[in-house]
């Protein structure tokens, strides 16, 4: 089996890399590949820059590419919902694009035709991820989560985000990562830390939590793998 592990950013997957130990490294279309083997099983690691073309890129050359059959994202996240503090750990159940807009021809915010509002996260991973909640005494909240080429550090924004998709945290990769995964049916998990409530404090938040949120994100995908590749 292999396995792709992806952040955008190279602080979401440093502690990832990290962990593993030794690799190998290689480049494709402008980004750092990172192989290894671990406990039998083949791991591709890499950050794929900031935003959805990046991340689709990126998902699609670890898919196409590097071969991957299940891909697990970590990283960060900005918190809509109230009861998300920073540190604490949010799995998508499902993923949109909140910066998506053809409403002017009646469609509703997220969709374009031939496509969907929402897309689905393997249900599996979601469960195993209680699992290992569990066996961590970690609590970890299930939800929505929206995606747009916008680092949202606005009340109001967020506030219609939330609203419009009854989501309940926001980023810039997931969701394109999902169609990408989706379409190739490749099944996968995207799990991200709070570092940030996408208010007008966010980028402050964000630069003292990244690292820290980074971490709490990488350590659960690990054990994660851990249970996968037993
Ligand atoms: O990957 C982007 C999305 N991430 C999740 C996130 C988020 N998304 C939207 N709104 C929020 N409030 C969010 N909170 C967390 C995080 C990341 C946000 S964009 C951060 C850009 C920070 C930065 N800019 N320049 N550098 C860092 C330094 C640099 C310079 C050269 C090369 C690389 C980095």
């Amino acid at each position: 089996m292999k396995l792709a592990i992806m952040g955008a950013m190279p602080e979401e997957i440093a502690p990832i890399l990290q962990r593993i130990g030794t690799y190998t490294t290689s480049e494709y279309a402008g980004n750092k590949y990172y192989e290894a083997s671990y406990k039998d099983v083949d791991l591709v690691i890499a950050y794929s820059k900031i935003g959805k073309v990046f991340s689709t890129l990126t998902a699609t050359t670890m898919i196409e590419h590097f071969g991957a059959q299940r891909l697990l994202f970590s990283g960060v996240a900005g918190a809509i919902s109230a009861s998300l503090k920073v540190g604490d750990l949010i799995v998508a159940t499902k993923l949109t694009q909140h910066d998506l807009d053809i409403t002017a021809f009646g469609h509703p915010y997220g969709y374009v035709p031939e496509g969907s509002v929402f897309v689905e996260a393997d249900k599996e991973m979601i469960e195993l991820s209680k699992i290992v909640a569990n066996e961590m005494g970690k609590t970890i909240q299930e939800g929505i989560i929206a995606t747009g080429d916008q680092f949202v550090a606005d009340e109001a924004r967020k506030n219609w985000i939330g609203k419009t998709f009854s989501a309940d945290a926001l980023e810039m990769e997931g969701a394109s990562v999902a169609v990408v995964c989706d379409a190739l049916d490749v099944p996968f998990f995207i799990l991200r830390a709070i570092s940030d409530a996408a208010d007008m404090d966010a980028s402050f938040s964000f630069d003292e939590f990244l690292e820290t949120s980074a971490v709490e994100s990488a350590e659960f995908v690990m054990k994660m793998v851990d249970k996968l590749v037993r």
